[in-house]
């Protein structure tokens, strides 16, 4: 492993919930460093643009679902740093399904909506976080919603012991 930087989005659901502190807690519990943060309001274009390959990935209908559930209200981007970081914060963040993201996970430890209970109402799943998936992503991700002079290097006090 490397040093990495990663795309996190807390979406709409966390944002309105009142979630943001408390999830944002455990990725710098786990060392990760915010190296650049913003707020945003998506609209279809963006949102079109973020998941690129996800309608070939996944199909028009749980595209439609997935980028109407992120326009419902405003969502807080992170670029978060460190080591293993992509890996590290899909660990954390846990599976996409949230009845299969196991307790001790974000997603396993505040989701309230099963895949069942999604598909029952006709919705995407309310799942609180995105993050990316691998380094091409990663780099794709970060460049899409962060200009150079809004990302950040410094070094934090925990990083004087670690590296
Ligand atoms: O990377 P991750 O967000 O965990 O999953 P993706 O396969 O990229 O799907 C993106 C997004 O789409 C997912 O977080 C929720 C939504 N979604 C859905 O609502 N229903 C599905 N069957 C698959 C995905």
């Amino acid at each position: 492993g490397q040093v990495e930087r990663t795309l996190v989005l807390l979406k709409p659901d966390a944002v309105a919930r009142g979630l943001s502190g408390r999830v944002l807690q455990r990725f710098e519990d786990a060392a990760l460093k915010i190296v650049g943060t913003k707020m945003k309001w998506m609209d279809a274009e963006f949102t079109r643009k973020h998941y690129a390959d996800l309608e070939e990935r996944l199909g028009p209908e749980v595209y439609n679902l997935t980028a109407t559930f992120m326009q419902q209200g405003p969502v807080i981007a992170l670029v978060l740093e460190g080591y293993d970081a992509i890996a590290t914060v899909r660990k954390i963040v846990g599976s996409t399904y949230p009845d299969q993201a196991p307790a001790g996970t974000v997603r396993g430890d505040f989701s309230h909506m099963s895949r069942g209970a999604s598909v029952a109402v006709g919705k995407a799943v309310a799942n609180l976080i995105h993050a990316s998936g691998n380094r091409e992503e990663a780099a794709q991700e970060v460049d899409l919603w962060f200009a150079k002079d809004e990302l950040f290097d410094y070094k934090t006090l925990a990083e004087s012991y670690i590296y």
